[in-house]
């Protein structure tokens, strides 16, 4: 039983073979220069900027579009230094009793517990995932398939602030309660990670590290 209301597709582009062809591989071009990078500069970047890029990640489908994300920037940097401090605590824990096959796994990006970039980058952006939503009445709204809603988000998020010539880092300490803590985020929202996001250092580095072929990651059947 449809009770929506519905308009014809006016928004979707034909394109003939050969631009098809361009624009795909274009696209995937794009998206492979694409590096996380985790020495950032100070320098600034407009908020503008980064509201272009959450209205991007706002388009993302979601289970019965109920869009169960919410976004928090954080540029002041009173409140970058409290969420360092905080994950600082939960990240000196993490490495100090993480089973040894994880830690292996992580050696080849050179992370550890110190995470400077939380207060040099200019936003973090934290992203929060509501596993229900409040109505007017105030009574609960379930949301349908909300890690892979905000997941699909977050993704779109990282494509636009690389194509808007910005770097960033997901960044996920564990547990991440203090950030409901510190941006005074309701019970319904989970904090899912931190997108740490600038301009990279001038002397940034990046891991050598390769991505799985076409082959290994898709069967065609
Ligand atoms: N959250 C820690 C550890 C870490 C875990 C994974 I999986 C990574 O891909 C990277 C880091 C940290 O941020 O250092």
């Amino acid at each position: 039983m449809a009770v929506g209301s519905f308009v014809p597709l006016s928004t979707f582009r034909e394109y003939a073979p050969d631009i098809m062809w361009r624009r795909a591989t274009a696209c995937r071009a794009e998206l492979e220069r694409r590096r996380t990078v985790r020495q950032f500069s100070d320098r600034s970047v407009p908020r503008g900027i980064i509201e272009e890029c959450l209205r991007a990640a706002a388009t993302a489908p979601s289970g019965a579009n109920m869009q169960p994300w919410h976004f928090v920037v954080v540029s002041d940097p009173a409140v970058k230094r409290r969420i360092r401090t905080a994950a600082e605590e939960e990240e000196r824990a993490f490495y100090a009793t993480a089973p040894k096959d994880w830690l292996d796994a992580l050696s080849v990006l050179g992370t550890d517990e110190h995470k400077p970039y939380l207060e040099i980058a200019p936003h973090l952006i934290v992203v929060f995932a509501q596993r229900y939503g409040t109505a007017p009445d105030g009574s609960r709204v379930t949301h349908y398939y909300v890690q892979e809603s905000v997941g699909i988000a977050v993704g779109l998020l990282v494509a636009a602030a690389h194509h808007s010539g910005l770097v960033s880092l997901t960044h996920t300490p564990s547990p991440m309660g203090f950030l409901n803590e510190i941006l005074g985020r309701p019970a319904n929202e989970r904090a899912m990670l931190i997108l740490v996001v600038g301009y990279p250092a001038p002397d940034a580095v990046v891991p050598v590290i390769t991505k799985k072929p076409l082959a290994e990651i898709a069967t065609f059947v």
